[in-house]
């Protein structure tokens, strides 16, 4: 997709969803927003205020036949979420009116806006930064009550603000450097290289504290993946449909009754997780093609995993020879060990309580409740910052930034010379801008708008 990043045109979409609803609203936005305004709609009284809602009638430009009574609402440039002139208007809630609008706005010199692209105007004017522009799709986008305060403190200003902390301290430093550029002859100095990199060393510590939550922000968005993890027959899908609340799984008394991946999303004090059942994982050689496929499924779900329930039925219980200890976890992902079905015995052995967080039977609301509360705890512990960057472009730019300070820093360690050390921290400045949007260019504006929704 290419941006019109000269915002040449004027641009129309419908903001509410598609389909038969009380109110629908058409935004518009562009050098001709008003002209457009006043060329399709009347104020009942005459006039149209800024900011304030009016009610009149909209009309075809052609027949000036009347199509609807609707509300406009007018921003000027400058003062409008866009920072361009932006007229919305509220009509009735049909598709068939919304057409004749926009048709109406095209036939004027309207262009359809590409998803996004409101909300790009808003970075290109200045009116938010590329941060904030992301926060305002998490806004929207935020499938938890946790991912939606996230987006709201990202809006709020959070990453922004420390961002421009590093930001202001890189650009310090290239004042310092490009002084002395014009006098070759001079030496930067202890002091001076030492304050540098104090500067540089602060910057660094925002960036890293930013990509550590970066990673908790972007479970937080698309959902936590907890895997339910064990031998067959474990309880790992009784203890899927109890977390549920319904039937999802199919549970019987055979072992190997899982065979597929399983997943749904439920909502756990205000975090949004997927719960992902597998087939139950045992080595050897009576292990058959079917099921040795599930067991190779069931390892892929631990590595895309956040948290792992280990089950351990207390039957017949594997202790230390349990599958979840052949595996790695080269992520040191945090492992809640249960013992299962722990209605069925009444005595568990001494052993078998060191190696268990704690005992589960899927039919005791109590160990349920347990259960719950023991995970939310372990996410409200990673959960300790309440702005975290989101999208793994964000993570990937920052990830950028920090190899960028970081050859700055060796630059000024080795004492490179001073065009050297001037051009690593012009391009740290550089990643510090394609974060934050002040160097706009086709890869960042695709990364960022292109899943957007309309009219955003
Ligand atoms: N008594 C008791 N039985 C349980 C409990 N949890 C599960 N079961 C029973 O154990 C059997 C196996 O349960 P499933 O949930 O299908 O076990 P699974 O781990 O999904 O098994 P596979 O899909 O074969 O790997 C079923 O008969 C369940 O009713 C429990 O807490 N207490
Ligand atoms: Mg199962």
């Amino acid at each position: 997709m290419s941006y019109d990043l000269n915002r040449s045109d004027t641009i129309c979409a419908l903001a509410t969803p598609p389909g038969r609803s009380a109110l629908a609203i058409v935004r518009v936005s562009g050098a001709n927003a008003y002209t457009y305004r006043d060329k399709l709609f009347t104020a009942h009284r005459g006039v149209v205020k800024d900011y304030v809602a009016t009610l009149g009638l909209l009309s075809t430009p052609d027949s000036g036949e009347h199509i609807d009574e609707c509300l406009v609402t007018s921003f000027p440039e400058g003062r409008s979420y866009t920072g361009e002139a932006l007229v919305e208007f509220s009509l009735h809630g049909n598709p068939n009116l919304v057409r004749i609008l926009v048709r109406d706005l095209q036939s004027l010199g309207c262009r359809s806006a590409e998803p996004g692209e409101f909300t790009m105007r808003s970075v290109l004017t200045g009116k938010r930064d590329l941060l904030k522009a992301q926060a305002v799709y998490d806004l929207i986008e935020a499938e938890s009550e946790r991912a939606l305060k996230v987006a709201a403190s990202n809006l709020h200003g959070q990453p922004t603000n420390s961002i421009a902390r590093a930001r202001k301290a890189v650009i310090s430093v290239l004042a310092e450097i490009e002084a002395r550029l014009d006098y070759p002859d001079e030496e930067l100095g202890d002091t001076l290289t030492q304050q540098l990199r104090e500067d540089l060393g602060k910057a660094q510590e925002v960036i890293e504290e930013l990509i550590a939550s970066a990673a908790w922000g972007g479970r937080l968005m698309s959902g936590i993946r907890v895997v339910l993890f064990g031998p067959p027959n474990a309880g790992k899908s009784t203890l899927m449909n109890a977390l549920l609340g319904e039937e999802r799984a199919i549970v019987h008394s055979s072992a190997g009754t899982t065979r597929d991946m399983l997943e749904a999303k439920f909502e756990l004090q205000g975090f949004s997780i997927t719960l992902v059942d597998v087939a139950g994982v045992r080595f050897g050689d009576d292990v058959h093609d079917i099921e040795a496929v599930g067991v190779e499924k069931a390892l892929a779900a631990l590595e895309r995993a956040d948290l792992i329930l280990a089950l351990d039925p207390s039957d017949k219980p594997m202790g230390a020879k349990h599958p979840i200890y052949d595996w790695p976890n080269p992520q040191g992902r945090r492992i809640l060990k249960i013992q299962s079905k722990a209605d069925l015995v009444t005595e568990p052995t001494r052993q078998l309580d060191t190696l268990y967080d704690f005992k589960l039977s899927a039919t005791d609301k109590n160990s349920l409740a347990e259960l719950r509360s023991k995970m939310s705890a372990i996410l409200e512990l990673e959960s300790n910052s309440s702005s975290a960057l989101t999208s793994a472009h964000q993570e990937q730019e920052l990830k950028h930034t920090q190899v960028a300070l970081e050859q700055a820093l060796q630059a000024l360690d080795s004492a490179m010379p001073l065009e050297i050390l001037s051009a690593e921290i012009r391009n740290a400045g550089y990643r510090f801008d394609r974060l934050t949007g002040d160097s706009l260019s086709e890869d960042v504006l695709n990364q960022v708008f292109t899943r957007f929704c309309l009219g955003k």
